[in-house]
């Protein structure tokens, strides 16, 4: 029993074995972080292959419903682990227009709510204004705002832009994260900060905030 079968396993997009691996794997003990970490090279690696025309979207779609049934397994015990007491910061989390990518979003929620965070989830596909009128609506200190395709990206900078013109852009950090975008798109578009995984963000935030 290793944790190469349990990513061999949502890799065929086979949900019920994966389940139960990862039940397995943290009877023995296994990190839970250690597993969406490694699960999370999968998916990048499978992203390679569906590039490549190796393997199809219906392959694609299967990997990603096995993930997320393990993630919906990990997502107790880390709560469990999470930390009590105040709140570290209030975020608005979303993906941006046309991206209907949400494994790594919903990731990130789990891993800022078990970090001390308020979050509210805004869900996958949404427009620039609704990520603001949200962040106005709960007294956000960050939105967070996540893109997995070359051709959505654009919406991170127009959160940014939209916010500069209603002159707000001092009221919100904007972080970005999602696989194709990176430390110089966020220098590019003005972002406060990059998180390149959901395990730092919490940290990375936290700096974010006490740093003003
Ligand atoms: C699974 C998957 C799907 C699933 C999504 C299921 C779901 N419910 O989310 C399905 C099958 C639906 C899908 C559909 C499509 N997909 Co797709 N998909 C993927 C794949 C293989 C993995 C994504 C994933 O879940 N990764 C695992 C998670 C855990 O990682 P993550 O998302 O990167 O998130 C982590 C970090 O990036 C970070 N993070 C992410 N967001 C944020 C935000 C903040 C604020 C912070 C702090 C951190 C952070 O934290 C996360 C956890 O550590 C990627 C490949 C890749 N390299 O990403 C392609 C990929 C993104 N898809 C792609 C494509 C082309 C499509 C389709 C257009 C295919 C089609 N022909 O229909 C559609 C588009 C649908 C749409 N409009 O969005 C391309 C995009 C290419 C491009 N233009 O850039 C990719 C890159 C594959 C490829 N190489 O061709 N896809």
């Amino acid at each position: 029993m290793s944790l190469k079968e349990l990513c061999q396993a949502v890799e065929s997009g086979n949900a019920s074995k994966a389940e139960a691996l990862s039940r397995k794997l943290l009877h023995e003990g296994f990190d839970p972080l250690q597993m969406i970490s490694a699960l999370t090279e999968t998916m990048n690696k499978l992203g390679e292959l569906f590039a490549r025309l190796e393997i199809f979207l219906p392959q694609l779609m299967l990997a990603g419903e096995a993930l997320t049934a393990v993630v919906d397994i990990l997502r107790p015990l880390i709560m469990e682990r999470g930390e009590k007491g105040a709140s570290k910061g209030k975020v608005v989390l979303g993906v941006v227009k046309g991206d209907l990518h949400e494994i790594g979003k919903n990731i990130v929620k789990l891993m800022l709510e078990t970090n001390g965070f308020e979050v509210k989830d805004v869900g996958y596909d949404v427009d620039s204004l609704t990520f603001i009128k949200e962040a106005e609506a709960m007294g956000a200190d960050i939105i967070g705002a996540s893109s997995l395709m070359t051709t959505t990206m654009p919406g991170q900078k127009e959160i940014i832009e939209l916010l500069k013109e209603k002159g707000m852009r001092d009221r919100y950090k904007v972080v970005i994260g999602g696989a194709p975008t990176g430390q110089e798109w966020a220098d590019l578009i003005g972002a406060d900060l990059y998180c390149e995984d959901a395990t730092s963000a919490p940290r990375l935030m936290a700096e974010l905030l006490n740093k003003h």
